[in-house]
């Protein structure tokens, strides 16, 4: 018998499935299974071994399938387009076409190595002109329904990337990507209207079998509170202030309010405004900070009364001062509040700094000293009129029809999800297919004109005013109008990092199809992912992101779903050695290739999937996978304790059973890492048996065929099975042959556990009494003593109880 090495024969077996495509996924008559992995951004330091993780698992499972007579839909393919490469083109005057074009090259070379089940014929790259071209027409599709506005708003600008960013790309007032500071600035951008979606896309996740973190991090990110809008009345002026409040009920103790440093009050009654200087100041110093910095909950309050402007409180009917505030924003509700002191912890911080009345409004036993916004819905109102004595919910219902009848009251949803800055003043991304005509506002290019193609640059470096280096080019921006033939300006913003991504999947479905975005058949037989498996830091953007575009593909009768994906998991990070996250600074990165020269493909896949509990993060260890690496070859060596029976060993046929059993479920439920120890378990008693038929290895090389499908395929050819492992069926379990006809029975003395005894399943007492008090321990513990009392409850407890 030859010896296992790697390196023979895993490029082969990746050589055959290449030349035989038993991966390649058709439309027939077979039930589909389409699972879904997130495709990488091909950057140029390569795969590190976090990314096999989720693919491997994936892979497994559809290999699995496959076996089980399924049409597999796996696909893999390129999320192009982006910042860093372009990055890198600037400093390195490459171009990022071909930049991107070295990376993905690697990258495929690399994935190629471990031997994942891709139908390649299904390859999408979301820079190329074919595929952009519908990102660009949804887009279009977007603008027309009114779906994309251009708006000038404040914007985070990343200081050192010289680009916009969005809410979720800036994490603690810097930069995602840099790390940079990140200012704001006021810029003309284009949005998509998420917000318009934000109640389907929590509703809907009814529908769907997402983990239950992923459901709870978007319905908490999308934020949907139900309260009410309520006018203030503006002392000495026919005016009022507009606010939003979740606790109406709680009105009787608005003591003051508080405008945020953006209202356009301030502006309005400027000349009334007695301390102008001071506001303006204070404006100034607040501009400074991030939007994170200004609503952290615990940082001192801060604030400057308005000098000339009070309001009154309608149910109190008593005057109360208004403050401009950072810690209220513009972007929420109506930007003003009114301000609860004794039950909003932020607005009683505020009031013990400024000396303002707090006045308890609900009693329900909280200490309002100590912390206000307590649990005030448990309460009783107190103080507060005609809604004394009335629960929360009551108070609530009452106050609304009260306000309501005077006609400064309504009810009103809110949400804290904010439209999608949907523009980048970058060159690698794609180009946004609109002119502005000087007549006609913003007009679509003919639909016939896409893709509408990046024109070819010199240098790629964003201009001084933050403008796309798009606006240099004037053959590209010159255009004349499609609606009236005047003369136009092309928008020069490309669109953002998330916008290729938002739905690859679709493509996947029909990847060369040049009329449609994907086919009327292929929707129709594929209809929507059936498993889609990403990381948690997703959840808020692209899982997010994709099921609103999703969504209006399904509202213009493009797809026939309302959610793109059925079904969501999520796996743990793969830290470095020293538990720390990887990467190149901390010096801890495992180059997957490095691993596969070492120890082979199979056994680095088969460490991604038994190095820990697949949806928790686990540290990478070179010992693990050296364990790995000795498993196979103890698989390699059953050849030699294999006979020539083809009948399954009969003193094996229990455990052969129960791992079948075993295996086909973990591979189902994310629990590789047990499916695979019970592998282990197996082989070691069929070495313990010394001789193994040939049945029982066969179906030994299905099982572990989808962790580590090389070794698998090559020790069938030897064993001349015949044909390939990829054409073969999954094995099934008799299930009566998986139940244990023993079981393992605690021995309790006076109600403490001394020892275990296997007994029969269906034992009585008097069945293994004997054994009982033979036992070494059981003796052991009731020498001198007298047996008072026998106590056992078949499968439950045997206590035996002794003076
Ligand atoms: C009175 C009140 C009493 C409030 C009370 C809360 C507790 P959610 O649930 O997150 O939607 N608020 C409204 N607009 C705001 C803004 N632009 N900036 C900062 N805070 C704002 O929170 C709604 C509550 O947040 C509103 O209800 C308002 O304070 C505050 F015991 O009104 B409340
Ligand atoms: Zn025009």
């Amino acid at each position: 018998m030859k010896n296992y090495d790697p390196k023979n024969i895993e490029k082969k077996w990746q050589d055959i499935w290449d030349e035989k495509k038993p991966f390649k996924c058709e439309i027939n008559d077979k039930e589909k299974f389409y699972p879904l992995i997130e495709f990488p951004y091909p950057s140029g330091q390569g795969l590190h071994v976090g990314h096999p993780r989720p693919y491997t698992a994936m892979d497994v499972v559809s290999r699995k399938r496959r076996l089980e007579g399924q049409n597999v839909l796996f696909t893999m393919g390129w999320d192009a387009f982006g910042l860093p490469t372009e990055n890198y083109a600037m400093k390195n005057k490459i171009h990022p076409e071909i930049v991107t074009k070295n990376n993905i090259a690697n990258f495929k070379k690399q994935l190629k190595r471990i031997g994942f089940s891709f139908d390649w014929d299904r390859e999408i790259n979301t820079t190329d002109p074919e595929y952009y071209k519908w990102t660009q027409w949804i887009f279009m599709k977007m603008f027309e329904k009114g779906l994309a506005y251009k708006m000038e708003m404040p914007i985070n600008f990343c200081t050192s990337c010289k680009v916009g960013l969005s809410n979720e790309e800036v994490v603690g007032g810097c930069c995602e990507r840099c790390g940079s500071e990140v200012i704001h600035k006021v810029k003309n951008q284009w949005m998509l209207k998420i917000t318009e979606y934000a109640d389907r896309l929590i509703d809907d996740l009814d529908e769907v079998d997402f983990i239950d973190r992923v459901k709870t991090q978007q319905i908490n990110w999308i934020g949907r509170s139900y309260g009410m809008e309520v006018k203030f009345q503006i002392k000495d002026i026919d005016d009022t202030i507009l606010v939003y409040t979740t606790r109406p009920d709680t009105i009787f103790g608005a003591t003051y309010m508080v405008i945020s440093c953006e209202h356009p009050l301030l502006k309005k009654y400027e000349d009334r405004i007695k301390n102008k200087e001071e506001i303006e100041k204070y404006i100034l110093e607040v501009q400074k900070k991030s939007e994170f910095e200004r609503t952290e909950m615990n940082k001192d309050k801060t604030g400057v009364k308005i000098d000339g402007i009070t309001a009154i409180n309608p149910c109190t009917k008593k005057e109360i001062p208004v403050f401009i505030s950072d810690y209220v924003l513009m972007t929420y509700g109506s930007g003003a509040i009114m301000a609860v002191p004794a039950h909003d912890t932020r607005d009683f911080d505020f009031a013990k700094k400024f000396g303002l009345e707090i006045v308890e409004v609900v009693s329900g036993g909280e200490n309002v000293q100590e912390k206000a916004y307590t649990d005030t819905n448990n309460g009783i109102m107190v103080n507060s009129d005609f809604l004394n004595g009335l629960s929360v919910k009551e108070a609530k219902e009452k106050i609304f029809e009260y306000l309501s009848k005077l006609g400064i009251g309504n009810k009103k949803t809110n949400f804290k999800l904010r439209d999608w800055v949907f523009s980048r003043q970058r060159y690698w991304g794609e180009p946004i297919p609109l002119v502005n005509c000087e007549k006609c506002g913003w007009v679509a290019i003919p639909e016939e004109e896409l893709p509408l193609k990046l024109p070819e640059l010199e240098s790629f470096e964003p201009t001084e005013t933050g403008e796309s280096p798009l606006s240099k080019i004037d053959e590209f921006v010159n255009c004349t109008c499609p609606k009236c033939g005047g003369k136009a300006k092309r928008e020069t913003d490309t669109m953002p990092q998330w916008a290729g991504s938002s739905w690859y999947y679709l493509r996947y479905m029909d990847p060369n199809n040049k009329e449609n975005l994907v086919g009327k058949d292929a929707l129709k037989y594929f209809n929507q992912v059936d498993w889609y498996n990403g990381g948690m830091e997703h959840t808020t953007l692209h899982l997010l992101y994709s099921r609103f575009w999703h969504k209006f593909l399904y509202d213009i009768g493009v797809v026939n779903t309302k959610e793109p994906y059925l079904k969501r998991t999520s796996h743990g990070m793969i830290l470095g050695e020293n538990g720390e996250k990887m990467s190149k600074s901390r010096g801890n990165v495992v180059n997957p290739d490095e691993m596969i020269d070492k120890y082979g493909a199979d056994a680095l896949r088969c460490y991604e999937m038994f190095l820990g509990d697949f949806e928790r993060s686990a540290s990478w260890s070179d010992g693990g996978i050296n364990g790995c690496r000795k498993f196979l070859d103890r698989v390699w060596k059953l050849q030699e304790i294999t006979n020539s029976s083809e009948e399954m060993t009969k003193s094996l046929e229990k455990s052969i059973h129960k791992t079948i059993k075993k295996v086909s479920e973990d591979f189902e439920s994310l629990k590789f890492n047990t499916a695979i120890a019970a592998l282990m378990t197996l082989i070691n008693e069929f070495y313990s048996l010394k001789e193994i038929s040939r049945e029982d290895l066969r179906i030994f090389l299905i099982l572990l065929n989808p962790v580590s499908p090389h070794i698998t395929e090559e020790i069938w050819e030897e064993m001349n099975f015949g044909g390939y492992i990829f054409e073969q069926t999954w094995p099934k379990y008799d299930e009566a042959k998986t139940i244990d006809s023993e079981v393992e029975m605690p021995i309790q003395i006076n109600g403490k556990v001394r020892t275990t005894l296997m007994i029969p399943k269906d034992a009585k007492f008097e069945d293994f009494k004997e054994a009982l008090y033979d036992n070494e321990n059981v003796k052991k513990f009731i020498e001198g003593k007298t047996v008072v009392k026998e106590i056992f409850v078949p499968g439950k407890i045997c206590n035996i109880v002794v003076k």
